[in-house]
């Protein structure tokens, strides 16, 4: 059986009579349930057949009649003629707008392949073709990824090699776990994995007697076999009880003084503010009131942190909440404080169980990496600003320091990713989505970004094409190999991207002369390099592609963060204006801003369950990763449509709060706020904390008019809210949202989004 590799994993796959069957790979000891959707995903109803045009878009041309998008149906059209006016319409824009009226940021995870990566595909295109403006950072940690480089002087921690698994299996003796370390989330890797590693390394831990403690709201982001005690905290609130855990050390005398002496700035106003910020001081008292958590326990979980070694671990989801960086920030300064940075088993790390990869115990290597081009037109907006950016061009947007201005956007071109999954708001993108001239999309499936959209070229899957699958933090580096013919009329993104350049004469820039398998060899040969001064040999590529797999080193010793620079500070300084950890920041505090000060602090977020909001919407919603896919992919198929309820999406509840509104387990109930309401099928579950209620992205966007009025199927982004985390790094904070739920009455909406949008003849318009 052909070997191939996905964000669920490596698996083997055949196809008979046109239908695809896979099995995991042997080596994976803990394959993900999610992967048999992709079988069902090559033939699925929803695939996009064939190149198709919003009708009005194309009987009356760009910009005609933009509120039908999401309403119209389609006309479909031979490729020739899809990618004749794609051309022209890219250079009328060009000469009218200029390059920065493209948008082309295209956010989005694509497929796990190196080469066929839709995102970088359309980067190498349109840079080539003068550029666009495009996106910086991500929803994962966009609040992170801005703070980090000020404190810690790189993103090192978050985005390069955490301490590793196997130090924290060895060496921890107490994990405080901000989120949980959720499997259901290791089940993915970007950019695929050869073994779902996890559950081996978070057993070992718990085999071994380390302490565990699970701060989350929902019970279930620690597995059963990882014995971890349940902190219920109430969301968004993490930060008052790092502050009342640092609080603690500061009155008892317990921060390592020496530490924090040689290798940070800043502790002496922390320190300060800890004590007199507020009346009273941000002690265990005050975080009891804030958070739910006993004050004692408080107090002496922050006594055993300084007895034990102690690894501080922080889920991405933290910060993506409003004032999402002071919980990273509170957490570095607390972490600095028991002064355990960069030894075996304790300090800081970020993302643990967040994928795969998270605190991988293989070494590090030089994945194989498609590069893009630089870009011509200079222009980008922080990711999570797109609706900002297409509902006020000329706006001035202030982000990290600088002041960005917005502007005009004309034509939006996405490949890889779906903004009516991931962005928030989306009765304001749907606005935001009625301002350009034209549209365009590659889509796999009739997603609901392709059915706002005027272009949609159907693009092919992982199955029907060659690739490398391969990924920094993976000890597999596997050939994805093609096992079905392209699926009706089904293109590859880069086949697509060369007949357009083609057409705009620059096919062989893009090309640079090489077919699929030649960019494959070209590729792999280039990592092949990069890793010989790292001191890892790879075979060449043919042996690499007739074997199907190259197995990475494991680490020899435990991968510990930052212990250069423990050790020697002086010689292995940060890259931080101080060279040091930077507890307070001279530069963030040179900014001036209300919503991120110099240091860490505690801001009420604007959306909480201490909010005055509460009283009319008393539920806390967790919109998290789903369990049963990946985002929005595959949601139609395989594990995440059998967990649908009558069709929509699970909402899971504590029984207290069900039996308070009369509801009962299968109920469809409609979730609702000032912003929006969808549908959803209600679960009840005593690892839900009262007072909230959870709800996993990705279930596609299905409006019952079009737009506006109630999603019937359950996507969360109807209800959180498109302001970002702060000024600093204007970051999306899907997290901070409050609704109600109540039983849904009405007639139950059909789900129309599970079969495809309609399509007419031409000139019936
Ligand atoms: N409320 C809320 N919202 C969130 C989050 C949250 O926690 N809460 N999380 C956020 C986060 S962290 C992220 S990363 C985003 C994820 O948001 P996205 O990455 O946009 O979500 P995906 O569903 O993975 O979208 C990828 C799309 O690419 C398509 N695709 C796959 N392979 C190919 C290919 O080869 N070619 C082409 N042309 N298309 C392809 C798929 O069909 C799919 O529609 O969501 C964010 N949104
Ligand atoms: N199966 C699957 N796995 C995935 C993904 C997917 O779509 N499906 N997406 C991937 C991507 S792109 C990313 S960025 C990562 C994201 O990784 P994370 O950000 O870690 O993922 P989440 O599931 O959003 O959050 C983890 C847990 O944090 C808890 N949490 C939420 N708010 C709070 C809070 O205020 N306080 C505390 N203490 N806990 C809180 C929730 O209970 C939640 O289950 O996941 C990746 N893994
Ligand atoms: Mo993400």
């Amino acid at each position: 059986m052909t070997l191939s590799n996905s964000h669920w994993g490596a698996f083997r796959a055949e196809a008979q009579d046109g239908r695809v069957s896979l099995t995991p790979f042997e080596r994976d000891r803990d394959p993900s349930p999610v992967l048999r959707g992709l079988a069902e995903l090559y033939d699925s109803p929803l695939r996009v057949r064939r190149p198709a045009i919003r009708r009005s878009w194309l009987e009356h041309g760009p910009g005609a009649n933009p509120q039908g998008r999401g309403r119209e149906p389609f006309v479909e059209v031979e490729w020739d003629e899809a990618l004749d006016l794609l051309a022209a319409e890219l250079t009328r824009v060009r000469a009218e707008h200029g390059n920065t009226a493209i948008f082309a940021g295209s956010y989005g995870w694509a497929s796990a392949g190196r080469f066929h990566h839709a995102k970088t595909q359309l980067k190498r295109f349109i840079n080539l073709f003068g550029g666009a403006t495009d996106q910086v950072n991500n929803y994962s940690y966009g609040a992170a990824m801005v703070l980090l480089p000020h404190i810690l002087g790189s993103n090192e921690v978050l985005t390069g090699q955490a301490t590793s698994w196997r130090s924290i299996a060895e060496d921890t003796e107490l994990m405080l776990a901000f989120g949980g370390t959720p499997w259901k989330n290791a089940q993915i890797e970007s950019g695929g994995c050869g073994d779902h590693t996890l559950r081996h390394w978070t057993a070992a831990a718990a085999e071994r007697g380390m302490r565990l403690v699970n701060v989350s709201p929902i019970r279930d982001d620690v597995g059963d076999w990882q014995k971890g005690e349940w902190w219920p905290i109430r969301p968004g609130t993490d930060t008052a009880l790092i502050l009342a855990l640092a609080h603690t050390l500061v009155v008892e005398d317990l921060h390592d003084r020496h530490f924090l002496a040689t290798h940070c700035v800043g502790f002496e106003t922390f320190a300060q503010h800890l004590i007199e910020g507020r009346p009273g001081g941000f002690g265990a008292d005050w975080a009891a009131s804030i958070t739910g958590i006993d004050a004692e326990e408080i107090r002496s979980l922050a006594r055993a942190m300084v007895r034990q070694r102690t690894m501080i671990a922080l889920s991405w989801s933290i910060q993506r909440a409003d004032f999402g960086e002071q919980s990273y920030w509170a957490a570095i300064a607390l972490a600095a404080m028991l002064g355990q940075i960069g030894l075996p088993g304790g300090g800081i790390g970020f993302g643990y169980g967040a994928t795969n990869g998270i605190g991988s115990t293989g070494r590090r290597v030089s994945a194989v990496n498609l590069k893009a081009p630089p870009n011509p037109a200079k222009s980008t907006i922080p990711v999570a600003r797109i609706a900002d950016l297409l509902l006020n061009p000329g706006a001035e947007l202030r982000y990290n320091g600088r002041e960005i201005t917005l502007p005009e956007t004309r034509l939006i071109y996405w490949a890889g990713g779906n903004p009516f999954h991931h962005h928030q708001d989306l009765n304001r993108l749907v606005r935001a989505f009625q301002r350009p001239d034209t549209i365009v999309v590659h889509e796999i499936s009739w997603t609901s970004t392709a059915r706002f959209s005027d272009i949609v070229l159907p693009a092919t899957t992982t199955l029907e094409r060659n690739d490398i699958a391969s990924n920094s933090r993976d000890r597999f580096m596997t050939v994805m190999r093609q096992v079905v013919p392209p699926f009706a009329g089904a293109r590859d993104d880069f086949a697509i991207f060369t007949d357009l350049a083609r057409r705009l004469g620059f096919a062989e820039a893009f090309t640079e002369g090489r077919d699929e398998m030649a960019w494959l060899a070209h590729l792999y040969e280039e990592a092949r390099a990069a890793n010989v001064p790292r001191g890892v040999t790879l075979p060449p590529f043919d042996a690499f592609w007739s074997s199907g797999l190259v197995e990475l080193p494991e680490e020899e010793t435990p991968h510990v963060a930052m212990a250069e620079f423990r050790a020697d500070p002086e010689r292995h300084p940060l890259a931080t204006p101080s060279g040091r950890i930077e507890i307070a920041s001279a530069t963030i505090a040179g900014f001036g801003l209300e919503d991120c000060p110099g240091h860490p602090t505690w801001i009420a977020p604007r959306e909480w369950l201490g909010a005055p909001l509460a009283e009319r919407l008393p539920l806390h919603l967790i919109s998290n990763q789903p369990r049963t896919r990946l985002h929005s992919q595959l949601d139609m198929l395989g594990e995440a449509r059998d967990s649908k309820i009558d069709g929509r999406e699970p909402l899971r509840m504590n029984p207290a709060d069900a039996a308070e509104r009369g509801l009962a387990d299968g109920d469809v109930v409609r979730v609702y706020n000032d912003r929006g309401a969808c549908l959803a099928g209600l679960l009840t579950s005593a690892a839900i904390r009262p007072g909230v209620v959870q709800m996993a992205t990705g279930a596609w966007y299905d409006p019952v008019d079009g737009g506006g009025s109630l999603d019937v199927h359950g996507n969360v982004n109807v209800l959180t809210h498109d302001l970002g985390t702060s000024a600093l790094s204007c970051a999306p904070a899907a997290q901070s949202v409050l609704v109600e739920v109540e039983r849904y009455t009405g007639e139950l909406p059909e789900v129309r989004v599970s079969r495809p949008p309609e399509f007419v003849p031409r000139g019936l318009g």
